[in-house]
């Protein structure tokens, strides 16, 4: 059986969740339902960043205590899922014991390896995204992540990176798809040709984070601490044969794209030196944008995933994070674009045809339609062209292209709706009430089909209709699976309620400020 371990970043804990972090998720989500469809065995995992300066400070500004602050904001994630409907088989805390222990093991491998040594740095800290830069770096006296900035010296442990610049180089040659999009792969490899230094990898200035094996003073570098995350999910170093498990070799990690040398650097050189194989892909995406920027805590410009799931479900905004950005692309976040996406696609283009396909038949064929002993030219065209998108949309997920993927469902939806609208069922019920009948059977058999594949980004709504057609709907992709040859349909709400915007009272959407 083929094997996928697909995982999202950890969130930090210093905020709660916004759309930028619903979005990966949901990205992850829907890369893993429809591998199970394939028939793949999914390892899917997600959780949170607990530990570093930044955590004890906003813990300390909250007055309580980082365990007490972590507990409250990984709970807005952990609860979160449920919300999105996202199906995660596990959910990782850095705080917890197993995490702790996986990477202690993972340092001491490391340093047995010879690639830690204990030094001093010196340099220009950005409390915010934890990480050290010089003087040169700096811009307008912040660092060029944006963070303010502090002079500070400490005895550390360094990780020897410098060793990796041409290990890291002839990976990246001889795995020419490690890192999407390419335009990332390119940066990568430019920052490595400017010469790699040593990583500073231990912390003597603050104490919330795992303490290095056998020296208490220090704690892990946040950013190896979370980056193991992902070998502590898949059972390391119980399980320490990584590079003959089937998982990892099939790990692709999904990251925003400011953190792709996190894991494209970094995170192949901690596991070469630890003698472990690099993980299959590093998958980056844009950023959601909010008033023109990144939309991110510190900036207050952030929209909430919960409220959108409430007001208008977690398939609607599962659907609309999808298809309005390409994948790889930045895109602004628009409660407008939302709804005329909504009201468009999942109201009037899909619902619709659900809804009027299914009432027809309740109404006119009491429940009950029969597989046509007849099949004419127009329906064999209707049921191949659409058999024929569906097929062209099955590699544009593999390439991560979910926009593209959702066009050709969204091709299929609309000639499933000219057939019938061409066919006009409706016209022949007191003509030829049999190949009414085969029309309706037609369209019914292509509406499962086409819900298969609308399945992953909508599980909801389309469970719904499978159920409708029948009780013994199968979540497959691969075969070319026909429904019975009686199908009684049940009774059938509205799948998408159309949204009016003058109902919608934007103060419950609005940016959290
Ligand atoms: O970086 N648009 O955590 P984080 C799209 N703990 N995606 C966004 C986004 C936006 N505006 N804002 C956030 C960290 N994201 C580390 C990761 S992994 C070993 C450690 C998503 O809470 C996107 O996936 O800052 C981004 O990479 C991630 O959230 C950053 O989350």
């Amino acid at each position: 059986m083929n094997t996928i371990y697909i995982t999202t970043p950890i969130y930090y804990v210093n905020a709660k969740p916004h759309i930028g972090h619903a979005y990966t998720t949901v990205v992850c989500d829907v890369f893993a339902r429809f591998h199970r469809m394939l028939g793949y065995d999914v390892k899917f995992s997600t959780g949170t960043d607990e530990h570093g300066k930044k955590v004890e400070q906003s813990a300390n500004n909250a007055g309580i205590s980082p365990q007490t602050f972590t507990d409250r904001i990984s709970k807005l994630f952990r609860d979160l899922l449920p919300v999105l409907n996202i199906s995660n088989d596990d959910f990782i805390r850095t705080t917890e014991e197993r995490h702790k222990r996986t990477v202690r093991y993972f340092w001491k491998k490391l340093k047995d390896a010879g690639y830690i040594y204990l030094g001093e740095y010196s340099g220009w800290y950005d409390i915010r995204n934890e990480a050290y830069f010089s003087e040169d770096e700096l811009i307008n006296g912040k660092s060029p992540l944006g963070g303010n900035v502090q002079y500070m010296t400490e005895p550390c442990y360094f990780f020897k990176l410098s060793a990796f610049q041409d290990k890291l180089l002839k990976f990246y040659e001889e795995h020419p798809d490690f890192i999407y999009p390419v335009a990332r792969k390119n940066e990568v490899i430019s920052f490595i040709k400017q010469g790699l230094k040593d990583l500073a990898i231990s912390r003597t200035t603050f104490d919330w984070g795992i303490s290095v094996p056998d020296d208490p003073e220090h704690v892990v570098y946040v950013w190896l601490d979370a980056l193991t995350n992902y070998l502590t999910v898949n059972g390391y170093p119980d399980n320490e044969d990584q590079n003959n498990d089937p998982f990892w070799q099939n790990v692709y990690h999904f990251v925003g794209k400011e953190i792709v040398r996190f894991h494209a650097i970094y995170w192949p050189a901690f596991l070469m030196a630890a003698g472990i194989v690099p993980p299959k892909r590093i998958v980056s995406h844009g950023w959601w944008l909010s008033e023109g920027e990144k939309m991110s805590k510190s900036l207050g410009n952030v929209q909430d995933p919960y409220k959108y799931c409430r007001l208008f479900g977690s398939d609607a905004l599962r659907y609309f994070l999808l298809r309005e950005v390409p994948f790889g692309a930045d895109g602004n976040f628009s409660l407008d674009a939302f709804i005329s996406r909504y009201n468009s696609v999942l109201a009037n283009a899909y619902g619709n045809l659900c809804n009027r396909v299914f009432a027809f038949i309740r109404k006119h064929c009491n429940g009950s339609v029969e597989r046509p002993s007849d099949i004419l030219a127009d329906d064999a065209k209707f049921m191949s062209d659409v058999k024929n998108i569906l097929k062209a949309a099955i590699p544009l997920i593999q390439q991560y292209n979910f926009s593209r993927y959702l066009e050709k469902v969204e091709q299929a939806i609309a000639l499933a709706n000219q057939y019938m609208d061409f066919q006009k069922p409706w016209s022949l019920k007191s003509t030829d009430s049999v190949r009414m009948q085969d029309i309706l059977f037609t369209l019914v058999e292509q509406i499962y089909r086409i819900t298969k594949f609308f399945y992953p980004v909508i599980p909801i709504a389309a469970e719904k209709v499978l159920k409708v057609i029948t009780p013994k709907y199968q979540l497959t992709l691969v075969d070319d699976e026909q429904i019975a040859n009686t199908i009684n349909i049940g009774d059938f709400g509205v799948l998408f309620q159309k949204i009016d915007p003058s109902e919608i009272d934007t103060r419950d959407v609005m940016a959290d400020k």
